[in-house]
């Protein structure tokens, strides 16, 4: 079944598909293929080199908005680990090991366990969704990931009645995230999301984006994408998941309480208290002024308003 409805990258994003990883750039300059004297973003390579994923289109889950480039979704980051600059990611995750890799899931389940990346995927076909992401910083994307959804992969693991919150942990080593070595958050970067957001049909967990696997500076081999919240809860490169009672205490409102909540919720009726939230720049959309309007919860309200109701959403920022 899964092998019939397999759609080829091709067909999703119109050829010549751009690739900025300096990794491959690295391993392919023996090999002639990587363009000379331009800077490391620019760069051309082949994507056919990038190993491909097996998965089926969600459509239910896609939007029809048309998807940025590969060059811009692997060119244009936010990883601090790999410094703070939105190029800083792409020239610098080939550090980054993403294979062989583990997750470790522990607290108030009945499932702990350390497993390998192979075998946390292993009975979960593959689903591609082309979600809007939005940066708190005003600024957004569309983005054909692949993963799966988190729900299916919580369940697994049987969170006991205790269980209100999941928590993520990014790899700490500053060996291969060099940012680590900075003070700009506090390292490990740590996201959680309620156990009701957690299981939400749209929450998944991305390994790949645009038919192959994920790049190092999107959050290899594995990371949240949460797409009615800001892009900084869709925590990359996670090692753990602990569920928890409590709410998580996580990186950007610990560094920042005034500007980041927990909740994060894309929400243009309240601004970041240094800008406006009310709209937003679509990356590589014609001019650099071009600005289209935030919709309330990046647009999925249909789908997740209800998991809010009752709140006051400008005191749960
Ligand atoms: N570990 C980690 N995860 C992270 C970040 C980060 O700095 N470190 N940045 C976040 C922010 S602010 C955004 S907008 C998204 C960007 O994801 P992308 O680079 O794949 O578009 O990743 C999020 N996940
Ligand atoms: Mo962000």
């Amino acid at each position: 079944m899964r092998g019939d409805s397999r759609i080829l990258p091709s067909e999703i994003t119109p050829e010549p598909v751009y690739l900025a990883r300096r990794s491959f750039l690295a391993g392919l300059a023996g090999a002639g293929l990587a363009a000379a004297s331009t800077p490391a973003l620019a760069q051309v390579v082949n994507v056919t080199l990038v190993p491909r994923l097996e998965f089926r289109r969600n459509a239910r889950y896609s939007t029809a908005e048309k998807a940025n480039s590969f060059a811009e979704v692997a060119g244009y980051n936010n990883f601090y680990e790999f410094g703070t600059g939105k190029e800083d990611p792409a020239r610098n995750a080939h550090t980054l090991r993403p294979r062989p890799w583990s997750v470790v899931v522990d607290g108030e389940c009945e499932k702990p366990g350390r497993l390998d990346l192979e075998d946390l995927l292993k009975p979960h076909p593959l689903e591609e969704r082309i979600y809007r992401l939005r940066c708190v910083e005003a600024w957004s994307m569309v983005i054909p990931w692949i993963g799966l959804p988190l729900g299916d992969l919580v369940r697994r693991f049987q969170p006991t009645s205790r269980a209100k919150y999941v928590e993520f942990t990014t790899l700490l080593d500053p060996k291969q995230m060099p940012g680590q070595r900075y003070g700009v958050l506090d390292w490990p970067y740590v996201e959680g999301l309620r156990m009701d957001e957690a299981t939400h049909p749209l929450a998944i967990l991305a390994v790949g984006l645009y038919g192959r696997v994920l790049p190092n500076q999107n959050g290899a081999p594995l990371r949240l994408v949460v797409p009615w919240k800001y892009g900084f809860k869709s925590i990359k490169s996670i090692v753990r998941i602990r569920f928890t009672e409590r709410m998580p205490r996580t990186s950007w409102p610990l560094s920042a309480p005034r500007e980041y909540g927990f909740y994060a919720n894309v929400n243009p009726a309240v601004d970041h208290p240094r800008w406006s939230q009310k709209s937003e720049r679509r990356i590589g959309a014609g001019s650099l002024f071009s600005r289209q309007p935030t919709q309330p919860f990046n647009g999925y309200a249909e789908e997740v308003a209800e998991l809010y109701r009752g709140m006051d959403l400008a005191r749960n920022f």
